[in-house]
């Protein structure tokens, strides 16, 4: 049994400070009592333990205060991309047979527009709480949250995440970063993403001080770095660079207090580590993902310096094999093993496994080095990772093939100076089609960033022997076009 994180937290240390957000801050005994309102609440909508919830909205101190609120009364979450459109979102709610949608009043349109029970946080917040039995302890396999991530099928899978793997990929984290008196983690990720709802997890566990952004700010974050209010924060390669920037440009010290820039959710260019190197900005790499409730292989402090584009090693308790690799340097399917590994799906891929006699086939490709770092050199068959959002093509291609006009649909990456990479469209037309009303059609189905930034009409698509799509072929069209 695992106990609940804030009760327990609230219990130890009531008076640490939990949380900030806009101004307002938190202790845990507050952040508790705030949580446990919540819980109330949702026992006065009838939901009951077991039950699903689906939360949409952006980054908030409500969010996070609901999120700790459904822990206690049992009930799992699914958190939605904030970016999903509305069939999306209806996507996920069918799929999950979540019993409700609580959005965020910003986000009003697609909550009432979504076909499924829903409540807004304003409307949830006037319900009279009726006080239940919170959860005090969690079975190992309780499903704290469900997030999806596309596959290759182009149906995107929901993930369980349990009490065990948030818990254990938290501990894992720690014996590798360390903890220090006044710790605080500057919080800027999108809270349905691991990458941000694992720092909620970790500090709760910890005992340490959140400081919460609704989004990313460059300069917010500098600011915060120097000025000694934090001592780690996570980014994507592209947050990471807007960071420096700033950096670069202002001259700035980055604090002593400041000791882990985690950055992950994609390749990283050395570049960016070799700029941090220069600001003073203690960088580590780390590779995770949904299926492992976060990191799983992290650079340690001590070694950011000497092996730049490395992500580290596994971390305590993970296991980590290179499928069919020899010696170091061969290249394979990077394997996964350990309590923070999910144990599968729910909905349309509830009876798919996740793991192979425990091993999470990953689908990135790596090796280690002769001293057991790891190195990510290939990302997932396919996968496009823009700005940190993964997009599938599969996903996008069934959503061109929709379109009256279009015979055939494939999709790849293409290099995105603002983005690391973006997504292209080729298209075999039936007739003339019109370029404007694709984009439009796409628009409507699928989330900004998923849609195509460029279309190109061909005869036909290159497909191998057994009429499979070569997307490698179709990549290098686009660098073609693009030199
Ligand atoms: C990069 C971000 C901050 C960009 O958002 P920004 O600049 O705030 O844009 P908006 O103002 O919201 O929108 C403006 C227009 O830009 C489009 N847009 C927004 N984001 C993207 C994007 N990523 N790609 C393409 N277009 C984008 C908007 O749609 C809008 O356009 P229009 O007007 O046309 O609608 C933001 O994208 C961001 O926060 N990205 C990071 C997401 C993330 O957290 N990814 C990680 C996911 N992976 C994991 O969680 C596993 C790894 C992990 O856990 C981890 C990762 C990193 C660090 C640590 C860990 C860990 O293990 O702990
Ligand atoms: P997600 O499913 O959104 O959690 O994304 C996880 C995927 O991001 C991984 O399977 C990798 O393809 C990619 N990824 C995460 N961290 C790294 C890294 N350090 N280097 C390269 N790719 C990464
Ligand atoms: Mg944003
Ligand atoms: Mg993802
Ligand atoms: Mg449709």
């Amino acid at each position: 049994m695992i106990p609940n994180w804030l009760l327990k937290r609230a219990a130890l240390t009531p008076r640490a400070r939990a949380l900030s957000f806009e101004g307002k801050t938190w202790t845990y005994i507050e952040l508790k009592e705030e949580a446990v309102i919540r819980a109330n609440k949702l026992n006065a909508l009838g939901l009951q333990r077991g039950n699903r919830i689906a939360l949409l909205g952006a980054t908030s101190a409500e969010m996070a205060m609901l999120i700790h609120g459904c822990m206690l009364a049992g009930v799992e979450m699914v958190l939605l991309n904030a970016r999903l459109t509305v069939e999306e979102i209806e996507y996920q709610m069918k799929d999950s047979q979540s019993d409700l949608l609580l959005f965020d009043d910003a986000f009003s349109e697609k909550g009432r527009q979504a076909n499924f029970r829903s409540v807004s946080y304003t409307n949830f917040l006037e319900l009279e709480p009726i006080p239940m039995q919170l959860e005090s302890m969690w079975e190992e396999d309780r499903v704290l949250t469900i997030m999806y991530t596309s596959g290759t099928t182009g149906f995107p899978k929901g993930v369980r995440q349990t009490a065990e793997n948030h818990t254990a990929s938290a501990l894992s984290a720690v014996l590798n970063s360390g903890l220090h008196e006044g710790d605080a983690w500057l919080h800027m990720m999108p809270l349905f993403h691991i990458s941000g709802f694992s720092i909620l997890a970790r500090a709760v566990l910890y005992g340490t001080e959140v400081r919460l952004f609704e989004k990313f700010d460059a300069a917010v974050a500098a600011q915060e770095i120097v000025s000694g209010n934090v001592s780690g924060m996570s980014v994507v390669a592209v947050t990471l660079e807007r960071l420096l920037t700033v950096i670069e440009n202002d001259n700035l010290l980055i604090h002593p207090k400041f000791r882990t820039m985690l950055v992950g959710g994609g390749p990283v260019p050395v570049s960016y580590l070799k700029r941090a190197g220069q600001c003073g900005l203690p960088v580590m790499q780390t590779y995770g993902m949904t299926e492992t409730s976060s990191q799983t292989a992290t650079l340690s402090a001590e070694d950011a310096l000497r092996k730049p584009g490395s992500a580290g090693k596994p971390l305590f308790f993970t296991d980590i094999r290179i499928e069919g690799a020899e010696e170091p340097f061969d290249k394979g399917e990077i394997l996964i093993k350990g309590p923070h590994v999910t144990k599968g799906y729910i909905g349309k891929h509830v009876d798919k496994q996740a793991t192979e006699n425990g091993w999470l086939h990953s689908g990135d490709i790596g090796y280690f080095d002769e001293e057991g770092f790891l190195f990510v050199s290939d990302r997932r068959s396919d996968l496009i990772i823009s700005g940190g959002e993964n997009i599938y093509p599969a996903e996008v291609e069934a959503v061109l093939v929709e379109h009256p006009n279009v015979l055939e649909a494939g999709v790849c990456a293409m290099p995105s100076e603002k983005w690391g990479a973006v997504p292209a469209a080729f298209i075999v037309a039936a007739n003339t089609v019109d370029l404007e009303s694709l984009d439009a059609f796409c628009k409507q189905q699928l989330a900004s960033y998923k849609v195509p930034k460029a279309f190109y009409i061909t005869d036909e698509l290159p497909r191998n022997a057994s009429n499979k799509l070569m997307r490698k072929t179709l990549r290098e069209c686009v660098a073609e076009m693009n030199v």
